[in-house]
């Protein structure tokens, strides 16, 4: 199977805006199931609502676009239908950490056998640019023109905090070693969480000054360095995977 064979052609072209991070995440997605060799009916997506939550009808196998935040709960009866499909789930912050968060935390705690990619983008593209609990301190965004007042949502701390856990963090920029983390994700027995660091350039970008998504890649790539042996934490500007 080559990664083109996972691409639901018929859809094209994406919702996503010229320069948007999604597609550079979708496109390690589908490079990482060649990589692995599986077949289109050993795996199902689930998306919730957002323009993260498109990426459900853009791959070639079954596949389910759910209402927002409960993309966790049906791929976890997808799962426990089917226990040998391998289920991923792929949405954005505001959908799994935001109006879904109460399945997030107990999806994670129950440690299901699911792999999801976070798309964060630190804002609810989609709508507008409004405030998410990811957006950091002091950012402007629609809902916060002053600056956002309060401090993220710690999403590491939040699954780091269960008896067993996967948890890792890599970004749009850091290509291959996102694809790295997604293949050992999905080989993980368990709850596989992939906070990807990402950027919405049309609706939060040009807010903040930004004219192209490709100098919110760069503002990435300055920031984030990988820590390829991380002990307890990951720092906040650092990428890596943390198992337990
Ligand atoms: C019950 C419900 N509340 C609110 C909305 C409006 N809504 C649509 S997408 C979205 C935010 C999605 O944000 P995120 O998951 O971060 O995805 P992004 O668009 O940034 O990729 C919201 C609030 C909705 N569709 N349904």
């Amino acid at each position: 199977m080559q990664y083109k064979d996972f691409v639901k052609w018929s859809r094209w072209p994406t919702t996503w805006c010229g320069g948007c991070a999604i597609g550079i995440v979708f496109k390690q997605v589908i490079f990482s199931l060649e990589r692995m060799g599986l077949a289109q009916n050993e795996l199902t997506v689930v998306s919730g609502i957002g323009c993260s939550g498109r990426a459900a009808g853009y791959f070639n196998v079954d596949s389910v676009h759910v209402t927002h935040g409960r993309a966790l709960p049906v791929a976890e009866g997808i799962k426990r239908g089917n226990p040998h499909l391998k289920v991923l789930v792929f949405s954005g912050d505001g959908d799994l950490v935001g109006i879904g968060g109460n399945h997030l935390i107990h999806t994670a705690r129950r440690n299901v056998d699911l792999t999801v990619i976070c798309i964060n983008n630190q804002t609810y593209g989609m709508t507008g640019g409004q405030m998410a609990p990811t957006t950091l301190k002091g950012t402007k965004t629609l809902t916060s023109p002053h600056g956002n007042r309060y401090h993220p949502l710690n999403i590491q701390g939040l699954i780091t905090s269960n008896h067993n856990y996967f948890y890792a963090r890599s970004s749009a920029y850091h290509i291959n070693h996102l694809q790295k983390v997604i293949r050992e994700a999905f080989a993980w027995p368990g709850f596989a969480f992939i906070e990807v660091v990402a950027y919405c350039i049309e609706n939060f970008g040009r807010r903040l000054g930004y004219r192209f998504g490709y100098e919110m890649l760069l503002k990435i790539k300055g920031i984030y360095k990988i820590n390829r042996s991380p002990k307890e934490r990951l720092k906040e500007n650092e990428l890596g995977v943390l198992i337990k």
